[in-house]
């Protein structure tokens, strides 16, 4: 079965669903649809009205956001399921998940702020209180159990701590967070992280 996927090379949501083909071994079943989402005839609207990567589309259907996008894919695939069905693993799984794809929201959003915006426009109370977010967010992850094998938390705080290096490098957010620095050394070293790798569209 071949799918389409609305990309970008720099959206770490987009490398979120990329990973997790990866890991589930469907890379090869997708192919890229590249398109500039901030222009307003970009053609992702064709498939998704949203204007956003990523989506994929499938013979299912069209798939918007990445959740739902390694949603379908985990249904497509005979291994180990890496969003597990089974109540006491699936929330702790999805609640770590929440929390790793609200940093990248939040970073992704003071992107945003910064690059999209005449810079007359740019408010540093929405900076701010973005990075108060990131790091809030990023404290209470150090604190808590990280993930112990590769399921969707690990890649999506994999696809968090690898945006952060790629667009915020001077945040440092190893600083004082010795658990997920350490957590995120091999991870990042995975195939499938490396294969991946952001870059500037
Ligand atoms: N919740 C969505 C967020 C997707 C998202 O924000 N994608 C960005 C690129 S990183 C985008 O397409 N932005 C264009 C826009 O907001 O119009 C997901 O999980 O995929």
């Amino acid at each position: 079965m071949s799918m389409k996927l609305w990309y970008s090379p720099a959206s770490p949501f987009v490398r979120k669903v990329l990973v997790f083909a990866h890991e589930v071994g469907l890379a090869d079943s997708i192919e890229f649809a590249t398109g500039d989402v901030w222009s307003p005839d970009s053609p992702i609207t064709n498939d998704n009205p949203l204007g956003k990567v990523p989506a994929l589309v499938t013979p299912d259907g069209v798939f918007p956001g990445s959740y739902l996008c390694c949603e379908y894919l985990d249904s497509r695939h005979g291994g180990a399921r890496l969003i597990p069905s089974e109540p006491r693993e699936r929330w702790p799984v999805l609640q770590f998940h929440a929390f790793a794809d609200g940093i990248i929201e939040a970073t992704v959003a003071s992107i945003v702020e910064q690059g999209r915006r005449p810079k007359e426009f740019v408010y540093q109370g929405t900076l701010d209180r973005q990075k108060g977010k990131i790091v809030a967010t990023l404290d209470k992850l150090g604190s808590m159990p990280l993930p112990r094998g590769v399921d969707i938390a690990a890649i999506t705080l994999g696809c968090a701590l690898g945006y952060l290096d790629f667009r915020m490098p001077q945040f440092a957010w190893r600083d004082g967070r010795a658990s997920l620095a350490q957590w995120y050394e091999p991870f990042s070293q995975r195939k499938s992280m490396q294969a991946t790798l952001p870059r500037a569209p």
